[in-house]
């Protein structure tokens, strides 16, 4: 089968699942000719199965709002690959949810978990719940009865969720409640939990902390490094937040924080109390990111993204999609040396291929950003050991993981003249993942 009739055979399996097909693409455009080249897997059709999620949970999830109207809302779990161990990756509460968007996440988390090197097998779950605006109640209500039907499905040895956009250590803490009570079970089904719950140090902030560790080895390819950088920022949630932090540890200044509804240009910096207060104002459900703007006396720009205001580095912890082409022109314009996804598959397929053409390095989120689930499976280990470790022993792990992940793409992805590190990843990841599956025995 050439790539060609793979990506048509896909296609007519899942059409319409634009998300899902273009992660497909991606992932085939930069593995083939490897894959060609791998004899046993090629010719035991290992990709083919790959792509196909080994199971596909999609439920209804009915609860009352606080007026007394019975709402409904659809979720799924996407249990799509089991070859290096239970599956696991992220719940994402948003109204966008569906299941293109389900199985995009569950591959790149298939793939990203083997780049950790951790027992992780890949999966993604989610329902189109908006969380915004709604109460305490509401929301707790609703994890409980998501968690009625998803109970059955999950367990330490079976399916670890964790948090994604919309779900953060509250709504993990709701789900957990609810797994123990229906299952009269006290055990780690879920990771994000906070330290009471029996969560790992540093969860909260390994996604964005590991994301600066992933750019500092990248910028470390050139002669550079993020002190004394400017960078900008999409987002201003959990990912957002501790990119934040961990670039003023460095020295760098975050110039720009983001919403859906537009983008704040701050150009001393956000740090000390305006983060401490970014942070408030995304704790608060009803809070927006233009808040922070009217309180330190800096512009937002309504409906409008970050990308063309100058930097060294840009990091999109947002949504899908954040970059596009014309986005991905202003950054080479202002010479930004490299974009380092925070967000799953932030950057548009036209505005990827414009960077690889260009000397600004590029890494995708399934390498940068595999800070958080890489953390997530640390509090895997600390809950079979009934142990907490020391924060410094869990950011030295971080440290050590995400450098061994930059070294996997320069492994496979150093073309002589800069690191693809898109090709890197998926090969890498695409070969730990493989192997294990033909040697489990594919049928
Ligand atoms: P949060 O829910 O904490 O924050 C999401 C942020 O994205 C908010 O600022 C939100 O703004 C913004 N956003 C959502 N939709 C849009 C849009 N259409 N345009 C502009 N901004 C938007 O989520 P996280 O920070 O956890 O997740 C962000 C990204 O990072 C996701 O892609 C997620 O999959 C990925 N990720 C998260 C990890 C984690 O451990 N948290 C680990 C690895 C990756 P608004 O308030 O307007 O919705
Ligand atoms: O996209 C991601 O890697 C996550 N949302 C984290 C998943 C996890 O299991 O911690």
């Amino acid at each position: 089968m050439s790539m060609n009739e793979f990506l048509n055979w896909v296609e007519a399996r899942s059409p319409k699942e634009t998300e899902f097909l273009q992660v497909i693409r991606e992932t085939a455009e930069s593995i083939w000719p490897f894959y060609e080249s791998k004899k046993e897997l090629y010719d035991n059709r290992v990709f083919q199965c790959m792509v196909e999620p080994e199971r596909q949970l999609v439920f209804r999830v009915s609860w009352v709002d606080d007026q007394g109207e019975m709402q409904v809302n659809r979720a799924f779990r996407i249990q799509y690959n089991s070859a290096l161990g239970p599956y696991k990756g992220g719940m994402r509460f948003h109204p966008e949810v569906n299941q293109s968007i389900m199985k995009f996440l569950g591959f790149e988390q298939t793939l990203k978990n083997s780049l950790t090197l951790l027992p992780m097998g890949g999966g993604q779950g989610g329902a189109d719940f908006d969380p915004k605006g709604k109460s305490e109640n509401e929301i707790r209500r609703f994890c409980n009865n998501l968690m009625m039907e998803l109970y059955r499905h999950i367990g330490p040895n079976i399916d670890v969720p964790a948090r994604d956009m919309g779900v953060s250590e509250r709504e993990i803490g709701y789900l957990f409640g609810a797994y123990g009570k229906i299952k009269n079970d006290y055990t780690g089904v879920l990771t994000g939990r906070s330290l009471g719950l029996g969560g790992s140090p540093l969860r909260v902030e390994a996604a964005g902390y590991g994301n600066v560790y992933f750019a500092e080895e990248m910028l470390s390819t050139i002669g550079e490094s993020v002190e004394e950088k400017t960078v900008t920022v999409s987002g201003y949630g959990n990912v957002a937040q501790y990119v934040i932090e961990k670039v003023n540890e460095l020295g760098g200044k975050v110039v720009t924080v983001s919403d859906a509804s537009g983008f704040v240009h701050d150009p001393e910096g956000v740090n000390g109390e305006k983060l401490e207060y970014l942070k408030e104002i995304k704790a608060d459900r009803n809070g927006k990111v233009s808040d922070y703007a009217d309180q330190f006396g800096v512009t937002f720009y309504p409906d409008q993204k970050p990308w063309s205001i100058p930097c060294d580095v840009a990091i999109p912890c947002a949504n899908i999609n954040d970059i596009g082409e014309e986005d991905a022109k202003a950054l080479l314009a202002n010479s930004c040396l490299c974009l380092v996804e925070g967000a799953n598959r932030a950057t548009e397929s036209k505005a990827a291929a414009l960077i690889k053409e260009s000397n600004m390095l590029f890494a995708p989120g399934k390498a940068a950003n595999a800070g958080g689930v890489a953390v997530s499976g640390l509090e895997m280990s600390q809950t079979s050991q009934r142990l907490n470790w020391e924060i410094a022993e869990v950011d030295d792990r971080l440290k050590k993981i995400m450098k061994n992940i930059h070294d996997q793409c320069v492994e496979y992805g150093d073309n002589g003249s800069k690191v693809d590190y898109v090709k890197g990843a998926n090969v890498a990841a695409f070969l730990r993942v493989a192997e294990a599956m033909l040697s489990r025995g594919l049928d």
